[in-house]
């Protein structure tokens, strides 16, 4: 049996499926691996099934060449704590979870898009602090969503999964910019440029992936453009999205609010967006659902059991 090392706790659904098929070893620490760590994990096992945080760097592969791991199965669509040259340059495989993650992230767009239109984080923490003192008509007015124009950066699956849930749901207008034409199932038009769609847009959300060719497209310029008015979502990754001209912009009242699920440093919040009213912060809840973990946990473990059986694993990552 091909031995494999699971790097975080999981459901027991995708334990259980894991040890059908390997002889497995899950860690019990929820911390990241240790550079230390994942070279030992490669000389030790023949997989390894990493998540968000496992920082796969080149310098980790660099001696990788030859050792016992074949393949790197991540836990989640997003990639870019793995160095996906460098293990190819190893000869290591890369593989991802694509189709599991799709909805329940664009649910949590829906979701900060709503919270931060509609100032729900804000009207809760008033409410628990006891500082409501009654309905009133011109109370905690936030913006209406329905009937609005959504501008998504990045129409892939995700992209596509929150427009048409702005379309079907919320009889939004939906505007996205993307690198590549894309042919699109609900009515929707491609902008040129991400200046141009923030200029239009009522809520501007990211759904591009991270890594070196997204850091920061969303930085002084594309926030100078956006509608005073306007709302900046990202489920995307945290770099996608400059911090700190965010934060400069919602002190200057310069956007009206922003729904972030991911930062920069993760776990790390800047204080200043934790004292902002005017921002629903999430902890990367994106596809926190027993089924979604469960779905996400066993797709890379077939990814895997293909991998060993010498099929075509189902979601390569090139
Ligand atoms: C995951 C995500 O739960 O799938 C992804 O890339 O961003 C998350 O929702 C987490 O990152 C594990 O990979």
């Amino acid at each position: 049996m091909k031995r494999i090392l699971i790097t975080r706790p999981m459901p027991a659904r995708v334990v259980a499926e894991a040890e059908t098929h390997f002889d497995v070893e899950m860690r019990e620490e929820n911390t990241p691996l240790k550079p230390g760590q994942m070279r030992g994990a490669l000389a030790l096992y023949d997989g390894i099934l990493p998540t968000l945080g496992d920082m796969f760097s080149a310098e980790v592969f660099e001696d990788a060449e030859g050792s016992r791991c074949r393949i790197v199965a991540n836990f989640g669509v997003g990639y870019n704590h793995i160095d996906v040259a460098a293990a190819r340059a190893a000869g290591i495989a890369v593989t991802n979870t694509p189709g599991a993650v799709t909805d329940a992230t664009a649910d949590i767009a829906m979701m900060l898009i709503l919270m931060s239109a509609r100032r729900a984080g804000e009207g809760e923490r008033m409410l628990r602090a006891g500082r409501w003192t009654g309905w009133n008509p011109t109370q905690m007015l936030g913006t209406h969503v329905t009937g609005k124009t959504v501008g998504i950066v990045g129409m892939g699956r995700i992209g596509q999964a929150i427009a048409r849930r702005c379309h079907h749901g919320f009889g939004m207008e939906v505007l996205y910019y993307n690198r590549s034409a894309k042919a699109v199932d609900i009515p929707s038009r491609q902008v040129e440029s991400i200046e141009a769609l923030a200029s239009e847009a009522d809520f501007l959300v990211a759904a591009v992936p991270g890594g070196a060719e997204t850091r920061k497209i969303i930085g002084p310029e594309v926030l100078a453009a956006m509608k005073p008015t306007a709302h900046l979502i990202n489920i995307a990754r945290g770099d996608v999205v400059d911090e700190a001209a965010l934060i400069d912009a919602l002190r200057e009242r310069r956007i009206s609010g922003a729904g972030l699920d991911v930062y920069e440093r993760e776990p790390e919040v800047p204080e200043v967006l934790r004292k902002m009213e005017n921002v629903t912060l999430l902890p990367h809840l994106g596809t926190a659902a027993l089924e979604v973990r469960e779905a996400m946990g066993l797709l890379a473990v077939e990814n895997l059991r293909a991998f060993f059986a010498g099929e075509d694993p189902p979601n390569p990552v090139n």
